[in-house]
């Protein structure tokens, strides 16, 4: 848990209490279909907003994410509906369900920083839709609006949903650069670390579905171990379909006759080593197997000189 989560949590909270407030207190400035039109988007928002939230938190959990992001949804639609009758609450609720589940999916395949941003969109569309409950009543007509001031109310409504994004952003940002001080401790002088030379142990991180370093020489005959530092909390690996290597140690893998010539994969959280003794010059990429996390840019090259 950051700051980030705690003010996005918060912020949900917040919004479910005061929507269940501005229910009651509208319900009968409002109609039926204004009701439930109101407890679908409060529900469908919320929804999202916490199932992206928990499913960024309990990546790798998916089963987790997606009931409490159902439970927020469906919390969040259905007491809001609650106040306009059956129909709205029945609305709300699987509006509700609906967003929970698809937000956690969301959540747990996005990356961090992508859900970062999904979230403060979703979180700011969650506020924006407790000013539906003034906005959908049922006026009075009279002369009095011709009087007011026209652009008081969206100015109002500008103002608030833009200081939400960049309030929000602002913790995200605050929370991703806390995050990767955490992750690279030793890295605040050590420029992109390419090369370590006469270094038989290298170590590789990945965090933030990112290597580091991206480029590892190794020396031709030489009995070299990698150690794969995994701090995501999801797992990660390291491949090379074809490399001509002669191991010492098998990390994991190197079965069967489709099997990569080099395999080392580590666990959420884990490090795991590999021990081999590179037998023939030259470059070669390699890259994290696991689904989507090579087009997010989990390559790297091993040079051997
Ligand atoms: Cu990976």
């Amino acid at each position: 848990m950051n700051i980030f989560y705690y003010f996005v949590l918060g912020t949900l909270v917040c919004i479910i209490l005061l929507a269940t407030f501005l229910s009651f207190y509208f319900r009968n400035r409002l109609k039926n279909m204004a009701g439930m039109v109101l407890s679908m988007t409060i529900g469908m928002n919320v929804g999202l907003t916490a199932g992206l939230l928990f499913g960024t938190m309990l990546q790798g959990n998916l089963y987790l994410s997606t009931l409490l992001a159902i439970l927020a949804g469906v919390i969040g639609g259905a007491i809001c509906g609650l106040g306009f009758g059956v129909y709205a609450f029945l609305e709300g609720l699987m509006a509700g369900l609906m967003g929970g589940m698809m937000g956690a999916m969301l959540g747990e395949m996005v990356s961090t920083v992508q859900a970062h941003t999904l979230i403060n969109i979703f979180l700011t569309l969650s506020v924006s839709s407790l000013l539906l409950f003034p906005a959908l009543r049922i006026q009075a007509k009279t002369k009095e609006i011709a009087n007011r001031i026209w652009y008081t109310k969206p100015a109002f409504a500008f103002l608030i949903l833009s200081g939400m994004l960049i309030f929000g952003s602002q913790f995200s940002k605050v929370q991703v650069q806390s995050e990767s001080n955490i992750s690279n401790p030793e890295d605040k002088s050590q420029q992109p670390s390419d090369i370590q030379p006469e270094n038989a142990m290298i170590r590789v991180q990945a965090a933030n579905f990112l290597y580091n370093p991206q480029k590892i020489i190794v020396k031709e005959g030489e009995q070299t171990s990698i150690t794969l530092d995994n701090l995501d909390s999801v797992e990660h690996d390291i491949e090379i379909k074809e490399f001509p290597v002669e191991k010492t140690e098998v990390g994991h893998a190197g079965h069967g006759e489709n099997s990569p010539d080099f395999h080392l994969h580590a666990p959420a959280k884990d490090t795991t080593t590999l021990v081999f003794t590179p037998l023939q010059k030259g470059t070669y990429e390699f890259y994290c197997t696991i689904p989507g996390h090579k087009e997010e840019g989990m390559t790297g090259v091993i040079v051997v000189i």
